[in-house]
């Protein structure tokens, strides 16, 4: 059992309150592990992206659910966000001894994760049981959950046709131009039952900084409905993303990347929008939409940044 080093103050609940949290990659494992710091077990769950997955080596990777996993269970590898931290290369580096394909970096550690769940899935285990008890062996807490057991493939069309996402973001590097996305088996695809009771038990959604096109928008296909507070942490601040292609897809698509593109993004389910300091002078034109407003430092690059956020955010929510 890895004891989760990244200690968990959890202050009692002042209000009580249920967050679901949406998250995607990266940005938002890092304020879904904010919000973990500060909410109870029962008071958090967070659904996570399962578009990025793809078989790769004879493996079924889950390259969202093991981000968020990571990032709580605090094994993530610092410097990329994904991955394991201390992490060895030496099967993939005799894979590519071999002749096979290397370009979407496997570590030692996380081979294991990705050979145990390939096993239990072709024994007929549920993606939401295998992420339980991977939850569990790591020491996690609250609830992650996948946006469906059923599954769904983010499919790029791109000026060089239609790629998998894994193909276009690793592979090309995010080079090719977007034109558009497809999550090929959303239609058919449920929420897992424990993502569809969270909702209806939330006080309130939070849309974490992850990509607005690839990351967030096939988890909202999924759930369909929210008839909840929506409060969404911009992932773009002064017209960039911190990490990721967000804002490029946004240009690619005709759209000026920035906070506000986002925040009209979600509009049709916004009730407030937080924007960074970098970002303030948008702030009305935020408002204009309808939507209430935080402005904070939202860059979160260690742990107490993450804390921080998820405390502001959660204090916007009460203010709401
Ligand atoms: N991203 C990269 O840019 N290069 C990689 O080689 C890479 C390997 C990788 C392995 C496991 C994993 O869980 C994630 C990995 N990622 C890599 C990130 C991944 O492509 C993205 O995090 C998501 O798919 C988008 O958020």
């Amino acid at each position: 059992m890895t004891q989760n080093s990244t200690h968990n103050n959890h202050s009692p609940s002042t209000v009580h309150r249920r967050i679901v949290a949406l998250a995607g990659g990266v940005g938002g494992a890092k304020l879904a592990q904010g919000l973990a710091q500060i909410l109870a077990p029962e008071e958090l769950t967070v659904i996570v992206n399962t578009g990025d997955d793809f078989e790769h080596l004879g493996l079924y990777i889950c390259p969202d659910l093991d981000t968020v996993c990571y990032t709580l269970a605090g094994l993530a590898n610092p410097e990329t966000g994904w991955g394991r931290a201390n992490e060895s290369w030496n099967t993939i580096a005799n894979v590519e001894s071999l002749g096979g394909p290397a370009w979407f970096r496997l570590g030692d550690q996380d081979i294991a994760t990705h050979l145990e769940r390939t096993r239990r899935l072709r024994e007929g285990q549920s993606l939401s049981q295998i992420t339980k008890d991977f939850c569990s062996a790591w020491g996690i807490q609250h609830t992650v959950l996948p946006m469906s057991d059923a599954p769904v493939r983010t499919m790029v069309d791109t000026d060089e046709g239609e790629l998998a996402f894994q193909e276009y973001f690793v592979h090309r590097r995010c080079e090719p131009k977007v034109k558009g996305f497809r999550f090929d088996g959303v239609e058919g695809a449920e929420p897992v039952v424990g993502a569809k009771e969270a909702l209806e038990q939330a006080d309130a959604i939070v849309i974490c900084p992850s990509n607005p096109w690839v990351s967030v928008d096939p988890i909202l296909q999924i759930i369909k409905t929210i008839n909840k507070p929506v409060v969404a942490v911009s992932p773009i601040i002064g017209g960039k993303t911190v990490k990721g292609p967000a804002a490029k897809m946004f240009d690619e698509l005709g759209i000026e990347p920035s906070a506000l593109a986002v925040a009209k993004h979600y509009r049709n389910i916004l009730t407030g929008f937080v924007l960074d300091k970098t970002d303030s002078l948008m702030e009305d034109d935020v408002k204009n939409l309808n939507v209430q407003t935080l402005v904070t430092d939202t860059l979160m690059n260690h742990l107490t940044d993450r804390t921080r956020l998820a405390k502001d955010v959660l204090h916007f929510i009460g203010s709401l």
